[in-house]
């Protein structure tokens, strides 16, 4: 199997709670990007990392969190990273404070930390990945391209590379759309896909089904509206999870059970963060307390 091995030389959980800390109090304090938060671009930067795992590359161009390779300017230039230099940027003065830390642990944690200060549920996670150098940068076109609209391509992106079930697709696309929004300097998107995009939750399920989504009428990308307040979007690989009744039976359970939806996107999340990298018997998976439960 195509895997990497984490360090087993990693600090003890008391030194990551410290650090998740640093991440939520810089969350709270600088409330002025976007909707009110830098933690969907956050979630984003780590998702994006990960997700250029390829479980059929025996190559030295694996992809996948490990190698911290999006702070070289070749993979920064992946037209599916446009906008991601926001969050590196906000990340980076902890890279400085924590120096033992590695880009992959620092921005793994970082999605980590805003899921959880959103209101989301607890992830697991795990430290000990390794900068490793240029040759490690992905190949493009490993992340998806949000224009197609067909099962067949959101499956050959996370099922065929990333070995994740139809079910699993579902939860990640819909819980990660529930927050942000998409910039038109960054994909060419517009807009926000719930009322809530800086919350956890299961609104876009709801949304999908509830509202009538019509092409929107105007000279960007193709994407869709919301007919009632023409305010939220969807992308066409969202809208392939509404029409592909294999999808769409995971739609109606996620819409429906919020307490399912969201212990299925942490255990999924998680494992995402982890594609393609082996850890020591001896690091223990890792669940930080919010600041809130530390009356911080
Ligand atoms: Fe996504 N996403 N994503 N996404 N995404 C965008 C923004 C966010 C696709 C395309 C886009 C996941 C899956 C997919 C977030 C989390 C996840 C944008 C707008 C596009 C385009 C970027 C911009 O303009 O700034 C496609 C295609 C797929 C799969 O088919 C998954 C999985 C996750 C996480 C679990 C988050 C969060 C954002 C908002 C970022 C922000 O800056 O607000």
């Amino acid at each position: 199997t195509n895997v990497r091995e984490a360090s087993a030389a990693v600090k003890p959980f008391e030194e990551y709670q410290k650090i998740y800390n640093d991440i939520a109090e810089k969350l709270r304090e600088e409330d002025d990007h976007d909707d009110g938060s830098y933690g969907p671009v956050l979630v984003r930067l780590a998702w994006h990392c990960s997700g250029t795992y390829d479980q059929n590359d025996p190559s030295a161009n694996k992809g996948g969190s490990y190698a911290g390779t999006m702070r070289f300017q070749q993979e920064q230039n992946d037209p599916e990273n446009a906008g991601l230099k926001v969050a590196q940027d906000f990340l980076e003065p902890f890279k400085t404070k924590y120096s033992h830390l590695s880009y992959g642990d620092l921005w793994t944690l970082g999605g980590v930390c805003a899921i959880q200060e959103l209101s989301g549920p607890k992830i697991k996670w795990r430290p000990g990945r390794k900068d490793l150098g240029l040759d490690a940068v992905p190949p493009y076109h490993r992340l998806p391209d949000a224009s197609q609209e067909t099962g067949e391509y959101v499956r050959s992106v996370f099922n065929g590379r990333l070995g994740f079930t139809d079910q699993e697709m579902v939860c990640l696309i819909g819980v990660g759309h529930a927050l942000g929004r998409c910039h038109p300097d960054a994909s060419g998107y517009d807009g926000p896909w719930t009322f809530s995009p800086t919350m956890v939750t299961n609104d876009f399920f709801k949304l999908l089904l509830d509202e009538d989504w019509k092409i929107r009428n105007w000279d960007g990308k193709k994407q869709y509206t919301d007919s009632s307040t023409k305010s939220l979007m969807m992308l066409p690989t969202d809208m392939v999870l509404k029409k592909d009744s294999k999808f769409r039976k995971y739609v109606e359970l996620y819409a429906k059970d919020e307490e399912k939806c969201m212990s299925d996107f942490a255990d999924v999340f998680s494992r995402l963060l982890e594609r393609g990298i082996k850890f020591p018997d001896s690091t223990k998976p890792m669940v930080f307390k919010t600041l809130e439960e530390q009356g911080l």
